[in-house]
């Protein structure tokens, strides 16, 4: 960051003086993150950090229209500072018609008034990094709304002069003379993805709502003006972008129909292999040059992808496999958005994360605003609570970057509409009732039970309703209750904080055959050691932490942090019998003069 000001005093006058500023604010910083052991000197911020998603709409509204702001979000930073996150990721913020709620934009360089003012993201931006808060930005680079004025002109002529922004197809004719889209690719909303003009008597495609025109990647001007957009918000000071359904900017020139793979979706379309509308290396070009333009600006600016991928391994090549020149955390959805609490499927998907990725770190998450919460998709009805803390600690202890859904720490419940009617999210409206969209993990944060909205506003329409529960599940009371789920999840980040080997080290599966508990541990480069271990089980499970099978020294374990919270202390290599549901993470004692030759070799050599 402090690099960054040089770079800033560049840009405009107002850019300059909020560039100073953040300066100012980062330099005051700097020695306390670095005693309290945040940033390891020689990583990127990124590589450990804990970034938490706002979801603008729902997170705090501060002037009473029932729709959360960035005024909200400053009202709110003293909370996130505590939690102890290091960078916060806001849903998209640009004028937009909101067809898909801010996903679909009609100026990339402005702020939706709704939502406050370019001048309200300045001191945003300022406020946040007093208090040692990145901001990463949400970036859309694979559509814009129908209302951006490149669509609009491309949709006036075929030869208007950004015509060629989107992607065209005249399409077919059928016997019967009806005009056809060009091939068999379907919306991941629903219904074809071609949407026909009548004043042009061509299609255009959309991944997404037809209200979200896809852009023409191959159209190097397309590439210059989205460039040009990532450098207005990098100037202004963000830390990173994240970048929304990146994998599937470049389309096959062809426009050849995708093979099915059988079956249908909640939507009723037929199930595509998406061969020819996702990661084409045309795309992966594209995110070489946009890496290159991204590390151009000092201060470690994060690449951070929308990546929803079939397997962890397919990751590799969005890192740009052993060359590391694409995304700096790709999303790994496979980890956690499933909805079995499985041992062995969890410790797969994490070897093969430590192993199938050249290194590079992964990004775990198992909450956004796209999939219904953790809570409700691993829950069993009777242990929610319990093994709501089994997945925060796998998600904050695990070697990896973390991302944190607004709510997540307080164990907010999905709550999905009853009736069509009132469902907000298109794709439900459309869907419905098989796809019920995506309201349920978007509804108001629950801050306290001051009124009927949980604090999150004063208006009683709230553009999404609060759900009933919010009364015993909100910030305030949980940061009451010494042993709620927020306070269980503020101790995971500080334990981060504080400890390398949580942090930085590297991760050894422990008692790797146990069906029922996953089992680790983290390891630092002098030998410190903390093993964690998770039973995802509903009945008490014995295991066995050999440490020295796993080449790690140590005689004693030590509890940090357990639920139940009666796991004593106890002997490596004894048996250790773990409650239902249990979360623990415990310190290896290992003093290094006790520590085998080969053992410590061994340790160096990683
Ligand atoms: O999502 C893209 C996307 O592909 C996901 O919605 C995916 O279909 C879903 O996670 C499957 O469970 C991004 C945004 O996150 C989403 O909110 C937008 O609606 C979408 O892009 C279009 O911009
Ligand atoms: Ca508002």
């Amino acid at each position: 960051m402090e690099a960054q000001i040089a770079n800033n005093m560049t840009a405009s006058p107002l850019q300059s003086s909020l560039a100073h500023r953040l300066g100012r604010a980062w330099r005051r910083l700097a020695p306390r993150r670095l005693a309290a052991g945040r940033a390891a000197p020689e990583d990127p911020w990124w590589k450990h950090s804990v970034i938490y998603e706002i979801y603008l709409r729902s997170f705090q509204d501060s002037n009473g229209d029932g729709i959360g702001d960035l005024p909200g979000i400053v009202q709110r930073l003293d909370y996130l500072e505590s939690l102890g996150v290091d960078a916060i990721w806001i849903t998209p913020l640009y004028p937009s018609p909101q067809v898909d709620f801010g996903y679909d934009i009609c100026d990339y360089c402005a702020v939706d008034p709704r939502y406050g003012t370019l001048a309200d993201f300045d001191r945003l931006l300022v406020a946040a990094a007093r208090r040692g808060i990145r901001v990463v930005l949400d970036m859309v680079l694979n559509h814009t709304s129908e209302q951006h004025p490149w669509f609009i002109d491309a949709a006036r002529a075929r030869d208007s002069a950004c015509h060629d922004f989107y992607l065209w197809s005249d399409g077919r004719t059928d016997a019967a003379g009806r005009r056809l889209p060009p091939n068999n690719w379907v919306s991941l909303f629903g219904g074809s993805a071609w949407e026909y003009v009548p004043q042009l008597d061509q299609f255009y495609y959309h991944r997404y709502y037809r209200q979200q025109p896809d852009l023409n990647w191959r159209n190097p001007a397309v590439e210059r003006e989205m460039f040009d957009v990532m450098r207005f918000w990098l100037d202004r000071g963000v830390a990173g972008l994240r970048l929304d359904a990146v994998t599937g900017l470049v389309k096959d020139a062809r426009l050849r129909d995708e093979p099915q793979s059988g079956g249908s979706n909640a939507q009723g379309d037929p199930i595509l292999d998406h061969i020819y509308t996702d990661n084409l290396p045309e795309t992966h070009a594209v995110i070489r040059r946009l890496r290159a333009m991204s590390d151009s600006y000092p201060g470690h600016r994060v690449l951070v992808g929308e990546t929803v991928l079939a397997r962890t391994a397919d990751l590799n090549a969005w890192y740009g496999g052993a060359r590391a020149d694409e995304l700096h955390l790709p999303m790994d959805t496979v980890v956690g958005l499933g909805s079995r609490l499985d041992a062995a499927t969890f410790r797969r998907h994490l070897i093969e994360a430590a192993t199938e990725l050249h290194d590079h770190q992964p990004l775990l998450m198992f909450d956004n605003h796209d999939n219904p919460r953790s809570w409700d998709r691993y829950g069993d009805g009777v242990h929610d609570e319990q093994i709501a803390r089994v997945i925060a600690t796998l998600l904050l202890t695990a070697r990896a970057a973390v991302l944190l859904y607004q709510g997540e720490e307080i164990g907010q419940r999905t709550a999905t509409p009853r009736r069509v009617e009132d469902v907000r999210d298109p794709k439900g409206i459309r869907g419905w009732p098989h796809e019920q969209g995506r309201d349920g993990e978007r509804t108001p944060m629950q801050w306290d039970a001051s009124n009927a909205q949980a604090g999150f506003s004063t208006n009683p329409r709230t553009w999404l309703p609060v759900p009933p529960g919010y009364q015993r599940i909100n910030v305030q009371s949980e940061l009451a209750d010494p042993d709620s789920l927020l306070n269980w999840h503020r101790h995971l980040i500080a334990m981060r904080s504080s400890y390398a080997a949580l942090r930085s080290g590297r991760m050894v599966m422990l008692d790797p055959g146990n069906a029922d508990v996953l089992s680790y541990a983290r390891v630092a480069p002098d030998g410190n050691s903390f093993v964690v271990s998770l039973n995802m089980s509903a009945r008490p499970q014995s295991v066995r932490l050999d440490l020295a099978a796993a080449g790690l020294a140590g005689s004693r374990v030590r509890t940090l942090l357990s639920s139940p919270g009666d796991i004593a202390d106890s002997d490596a290599g004894a048996p250790l019998i773990l409650p239902p549901y249990a979360a623990w993470v415990a310190a290896v004692r290992a003093p290094r003069a006790a520590l085998p030759g080969g053992v410590r070799r061994a340790q160096a050599a990683c």
